[in-house]
C-alpha cells in the first residue's frame, strides 16, 4: 500500500516526564506496529504540557529526550512523520475554530479535566480547553485512526462530536476519526496503587516502570508490587487490581492474554519474577538503541518532521479558512 491509500494514523504524547510502561503498552507499541499498514503522524505535544505549570526550562529538554525515546522504540522517520506540536502553528489556529463550536458544558464533563483540576492548586484555562487542541491535532492531518490508551477514549469521542458539528456548520471539511485502543494493556495501573493508572505526573517512583529503568530496578519494582492477601492468581481487575495488573503486563509483554497467563500460576512470587523478566527482555533492544542516539541528530530529525507535517497542515487549514469564509 502506498501513502495515498493507507489509512492515516495520528497520535500524540506530552513531554511531561519520562516514558513509562503504560505509555508504551497502551499507545506507542501500537504506533510502531501500525507503521506497516498506516500513514502515521506522531506528535510531541509540548503545548499540551504547558496546560499545567512546568518547572522553568524543562520542556525543551524533555521534548528532545522524548523524541530520542520514540526513535529508539521504533518510530521510523522514513515511515512516519515525527514532529513537535509548537513547530506547526496551524495546531493552535485550528484549535480556536474548534473551540468556537465546542460547548462549555461538554468540556466541563471531561473526566481528565475533572481529575487534574481537583488535584491542582492552579487550574489554567488551557487545561479546560485541552481537548479542543487535541481535536485540532487530530483533524489537522485528515486522521482516520487514533491509537491511544483507554484514558483518551473520551477525548477522541469528543473530537468526533466537534468535528462532526464543524462539518454540519461549514460543509464536509474535516475527517471524522476513530480511536484504536488495544484490547489488553489499554490501562496499565500503578504498581503501588493499582486502582490508579500509571501516570507520568504522579509521585510514585516505585509504582511506575520507566522504559529506561535498569533491569535491577525493574526486578525490584515488580517484586514489591502491591497484590493482596488471598494468594489466588486470577484475572479480576475490580476484585484483584494488583494481581490483574501483573497478569496484564506479562500477557501484553508476551503477546498473550491475561486469562491464559493466569492459568500458568498458583503463586504471586513466580508471576512477579516472570513479569520482570519479560519486561527486561522486551525493553532491552530499546535501551541499547537509546544509548546510541545523540541530541543534534534527534533535533535535525524533528525539524525535518515539522517541515513534512506543516506541508500537510497548511492544506487542511486552507480548507478550513475557506469554509469558514474568512477574508483570504
Ligand atoms: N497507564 C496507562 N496505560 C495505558 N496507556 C496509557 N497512556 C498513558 N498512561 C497510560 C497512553 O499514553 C499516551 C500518551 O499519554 P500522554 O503523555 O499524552 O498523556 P496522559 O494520558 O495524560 O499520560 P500520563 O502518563 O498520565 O501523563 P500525564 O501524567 O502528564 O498526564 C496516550 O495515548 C495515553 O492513552
Amino acid at each position: 500500500m502506498n501513502e495515498a491509500t493507507r489509512p492515516r494514523a495520528f497520535s500524540g504524547i506530552q513531554p511531561s516526564g519520562a516514558l513509562h510502561l503504560g505509555n508504551y503498552l497502551g499507545a506507542i507499541r501500537n504506533w510502531v506496529r501500525m507503521q506497516a499498514t498506516t500513514d502515521g503522524v506522531y506528535c510531541i505535544v509540548d503545548l499540551h504540557a504547558l496546560s499545567v505549570p512546568q518547572p522553568p526550562g524543562t520542556i525543551r529538554q524533555a521534548t528532545i529526550d522524548l523524541a530520542a525515546d520514540l526513535l529508539a522504540i521504533g518510530i521510523d522517520p522514513e515511515e512516519s512523520i515525527l514532529f513537535v506540536q509548537s513547530q506547526v502553528p496551524e495546531h493552535t489556529e485550528l484549535a480556536w475554530h474548534l473551540q468556537c463550536v465546542a460547548a462549555f458544558g461538554e468540556l466541563r464533563r471531561m473526566t481528565q479535566f475533572k481529575d487534574k483540576s481537583e488535584r491542582a492548586d492552579f487550574v489554567s484555562a488551557g487545561l479546560f480547553t485541552y481537548p479542543t487542541l487535541q481535536a485540532a491535532d487530530i483533524a489537522l492531518y485528515d486522521t482516520d485512526v487514533v491509537p491511544v490508551g483507554d484514558d483518551q477514549r473520551q477525548h477522541v469521542e469528543f473530537t468526533r462530536d466537534i468535528v462532526t458539528r464543524f462539518n454540519n456548520r461549514f460543509g464536509d471539511v474535516l475527517v471524522v476519526p476513530e480511536h484504536r485502543i488495544p484490547t489488553a494493556g489499554d490501562r496499565i495501573m500503578d504498581l503501588q496503587a493499582p486502582e490508579s493508572k500509571m501516570s507520568k505526573s504522579t509521585d510514585s517512583p516505585q509504582g511506575i516502570v520507566y522504559l529506561t529503568d535498569p533491569p535491577a530496578d525493574i526486578e525490584k519494582k515488580l517484586k514489591r508490587a502491591v497484590t493482596d492477601n488471598d494468594a489466588e492468581v486470577a484475572f479480576d481487575p475490580t476484585g484483584k487490581p494488583g494481581v490483574s495488573n501483573l497478569l496484564t503486563i506479562l500477557a501484553v509483554a508476551t503477546d498473550s492474554d491475561p486469562d491464559t497467563v493466569a492459568k500458568g500460576y498458583s503463586q504471586y512470587g513466580p508471576l512477579k519474577t516472570d513479569a520482570a523478566e519479560a519486561l527486561i527482555e522486551m525493553l532491552r533492544p530499546f535501551q541499547e538503541r537509546r544509548a546510541e542516539l545523540d541530541e543534534p541528530t534527534t533535533i535535525e530529525l524533528l525539524h525535518a518532521g515539522a517541515d513534512k507535517a506543516r506541508e500537510r497542515a497548511t492544506v487542511v487549514m486552507d480548507r478550513v479558512r475557506a469554509a469558514v469564509n474568512l477574508l483570504a
